[in-house]
């Protein structure tokens, strides 16, 4: 018997907890937490049911190949090496005869992390721009955004702060524990909470104040902070004197939101509202963490600049219990320089689905930040959050299904379930049906993989080395030691992107034979070896430095912050931040329906089929205030219908008062493994919340293209339990 026990970074979540494991001939067996009081110094469930995920009966162990109809899931199972080589033989084919942007590909928002950038490299080289990922709603999109207002994506100085504002943002216990931990701890010190949320959520419940504003009124709230701050001259005259340009024009936007208009919008009263601004602008060091809610709705881009426009005006940026801008970590090569963005030719880039339209979050901006952002941090590109330049998700999928503007005919996806994580799921699924290849690189036979033409089985993070760099967002480099064996015809994402290079001819620029080697090239730069860094400690961190603008100035194209901002300007939408109304209720969909409230026991689409797990959520519920319910009459429990114009969902009804009055709540990212065989594509389209988010105009954000999930129109009706469903696991 051989036992091993390493420290490895989790990647079940997105937040990548550096957790303890224990492994016996091979296998995982034990997943604890060690005494790192940042990252674990207690884990979540899904972290402790690891080995239950990596040893799992239905884990991938060999490639697969479709054999009947796309979708059928029937399969023949090869070895590695053969799929590699049909893949990389068909997708030669469709790019001569289609052209290299008829190549697309969607990665997950975090578990395909040892891909470290090479996946853009390849795409780069090949001369495809047409790359999303599932951060092109969550935090990516925000990096891009804030990079537009002062040049880098600031993280939370947890620590040290005195004031914490949570738009929606609700860490828990087995949700994203160690911001959890960090938002307790802040707390004990006497830092103020401030929560905006229209439920009583966990955070709201124990906040120091709680604004109930109405769903996707995010925008409006800060301005009506901003109008607050600037009356009262609670701003940072200095700084903005100095750092900021525009503070005339913003004034003038804010002095059109007075504060009964901004109660009017957001449901919540003026008082509170300026007791809020107050207490947020009055704290020596406050923080507005990342947020996803913001990036999901249709005044997206204006809420992310509003978030930035008050942590400047305030004086809170790059300073002690503010906001650090941590640049890139000198002792290791960046993923931004590893993608290759300069070997993309400016006409590839510009065909880029949703350059013209929605450019915010493309290659356009990137390009415009360029030269900003080389001078201030060193390197033109900075792929914060593992991409600052993507193709728009809908635009994307318009071309895979219709061809429109382009062909695009081959789609990989990466440890993500693209069919269920982008609005309009009836448009993704026509698009992939679309397709000439599709290849899924996966754990699990996801209904997005069912989808596919080859299967590829991936590792998991207990089997493989990797040195987290938490997304160059911070300066931190964490340890993960692989401790366990990854199925023998499986591949890291990094060796898929490499395997397929050397069939491509690339070789010569994937020169690391093994992710090892790679870890060792990223390294050089601090003149370490992998096996140097893993003896050396199980995490390190340069000390911040603060107030880094004073030398170099911002990474924006006035070298300030720009409250007014020179890149939308230029692009031909409104400078200023604004707030606009999504779809409104009506009387034949009287609510406002918010998908989110994360379920603890998963990550987004995953482990339906970890019966440990699975038990603690064994349905997907839809919340509903005891006051909608009975004039609905509808009661607790029993099994209801969710209806938008674009779709309907079944899930239980549950009741609660915490609730806002007039708001439904729909989870994400619901399908049933135990309906393989009896329902189409094992329940995908039974309760996931994408069938019933449009991608329509009036449903996006202009800038960035991003659909409006919270507070779009829907009913609620009684229903039935869909027949093949489990309720007990
Ligand atoms: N409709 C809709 N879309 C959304 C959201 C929403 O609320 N609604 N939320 C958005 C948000 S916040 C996020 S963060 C993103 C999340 O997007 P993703 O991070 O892509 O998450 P999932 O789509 O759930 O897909 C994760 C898949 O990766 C597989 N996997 C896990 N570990 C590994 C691994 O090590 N290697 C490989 N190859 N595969 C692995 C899992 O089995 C799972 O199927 O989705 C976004 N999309
Ligand atoms: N256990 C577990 N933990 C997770 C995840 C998971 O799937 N499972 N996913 C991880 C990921 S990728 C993410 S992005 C985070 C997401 O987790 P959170 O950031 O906590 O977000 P949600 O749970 O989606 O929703 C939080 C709150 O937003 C409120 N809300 C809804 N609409 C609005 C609005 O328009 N404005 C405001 N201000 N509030 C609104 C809801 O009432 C809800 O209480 O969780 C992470 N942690
Ligand atoms: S919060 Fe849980 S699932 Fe997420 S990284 Fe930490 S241990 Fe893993
Ligand atoms: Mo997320």
């Amino acid at each position: 018997m051989t036992t091993k026990t390493g420290y490895s970074v989790c990647s079940i979540c997105d937040i990548g907890c550096q957790v303890r494991t224990d492994a016996k001939d091979g296998k995982v067996t034990r997943v604890t937490s060690h005494d790192n009081p940042l990252l674990a110094k207690n884990i979540c469930f899904k972290g402790v049911a690891a080995p239950s995920i990596h040893n799992h009966k239905e884990r991938l162990r060999v490639p697969l190949k479709r054999v009947g109809e796309r979708g059928e899931d029937k399969w023949q199972e090869i070895s590695y090496e053969q799929a590699m080589d049909e893949i990389a033989a068909k997708l030669k084919n469709i790019v001569k005869e289609y052209g290299p942007e008829a190549f697309a590909v969607s990665t997950s928002a975090w578990n395909t992390q040892t891909t470290q950038g090479t996946d853009r490299r390849f795409m780069n080289l090949l001369g495809s721009p047409n790359w999303i990922s599932g951060v092109s709603l969550c935090a990516g999109n925000t990096a891009a955004v804030n990079r537009m207002t002062y040049g880098w994506f600031p993280m939370g100085d947890f620590m040290n702060t005195n004031c914490i504002v949570l738009f929606g943002h609700n860490p828990r216990k087995h949700s994203w524990t160690p911001i959890y931990n960090m938002i307790e701890s802040a707390r004990e010190r006497g830092a103020k909470v401030i929560v905006l949320d229209p439920r009583i959520s966990e955070q709201a419940e124990v906040a120091d104040i709680h604004l109930r504003l109405r769903s996707g009124t995010d925008a409006a709230m800060c301005l009506g902070w901003l109008k607050v701050i600037f009356d009262e001259g609670l701003y940072n005259k200095k700084f903005v004197e100095k750092w900021c340009v525009g503070f005339e024009e913003l004034k003038a936007r804010v002095d059109e939101y007075p504060l009964a208009r901004v109660e009017e919008i957001t449901g919540v009263s003026r008082h509170l509202i300026a007791e809020a601004a107050r207490t947020y602008a009055n704290a020596d060091g406050a923080i507005i963490p990342w947020t996803p809610i913001t990036d999901m709705q249709i005044s997206s881009t204006s809420s992310i600049r509003l978030h930035s426009i008050l942590r400047a005006v305030t004086g809170n940026l790059d300073v002690v219990g503010g906001e650090i801008l941590g640049g890139f970590n000198p002792n290791i090569v960046p993923e931004s320089e590893l993608g290759l963005h300069e070997e993309l030719s400016v006409g590839q880039k510009a065909k880029q689905l949703g350059y013209e339209k929605h450019p915010a979050y493309t290659y356009r901006v990137a390009e415009m930040l360029k030269e900003p952002t080389e001078k201030v941090w060193g390197f033109p590109y900075a792929d914060i959050v593992t991409g600052c330049q993507m193709a728009n998700p809908s635009e994307l999928f318009r071309a895979m299904a219709y061809g429109d503007p382009y062909p695009v005919k081959a789609f990989f996806v990466l440890g993500n379930n693209a069919l269920m994580s982008y609005p309009n799921q009836h448009q993704i699924h026509r698009a992939m049906q679309n397709q000439e290849l599709i290849v899924a690189h996966e754990l699990f036979l996801t209904p997005t993989a069912m989808l596919a033409d080859y299967v590829i089985p991936g590792d998991a993070f207990s089997e493989r080395n990797h040195i987290s760099d938490t997304w160059n967002w911070t300066t931190r480099l964490s340890l993960s030691q692989k401790v366990a064996e990854p199925p023998e015809e499986s591949s890291g994402t990094y060796q898929f992107w490499r395997d397929l290079a050397v069939r491509f001819g690339f070789e010569d620029r994937f020169p690391w034979k093994t992710p090892e080697e790679l870890l060792d090239y990223r390294l050089s730069r601090s003149n370490r070896t992998f096996a140097e860094f893993e003896k050396s400690g199980f995490m390190e961190m340069p000390s911040p430095r603060y107030r880094k603008y004073r030398k170099d100035g911002f990474a924006t194209p006035s070298g300030k912050v720009e409250l007014y901002s020179s890149v939308l300007e230029e692009l031909g939408f409104d400078p200023l931040p604004y707030h606009r109304e999504g779809p409104t209720p009506s009387l034949e969909y009287p609510y406002r329906v918010f998908n989110g409230v994360r379920e603890d026991p998963f990550f987004q689409t995953g482990q339906r089929n970890i019966s440990e797990l699975r038990q603690r959520c064994p349905i997907p519920r839809i919340f509903m205030h005891p006051t909608d319910a009975e004039r609905d009459g509808l009661v607790d429990e029993e099994w209801v219908e969710l209806q938008t114009a674009y779709g309907k969902v079944s899930a239980q009804l549950s009741v609660q008062p915490s609730m806002k009055e007039g708001h439904v709540r729909v989870p994400h990212g619901w399908w049933y493994p135990e309906t393989r065989g009896t329902e189409e594509l094992a329940g995908a389209f039974l309760s996931s919340d994408a069938v019933l988010c449009s991608d329509d105009d009036e449903f996006l954000d202009y800038e960035q293209g991003i659909p409006h999930f919270k507070g779009f129109p829907g009913r609620v009706v009684k229903a039935d339990k869909p027949q093949n469903i489990q309720v007990e696991i």
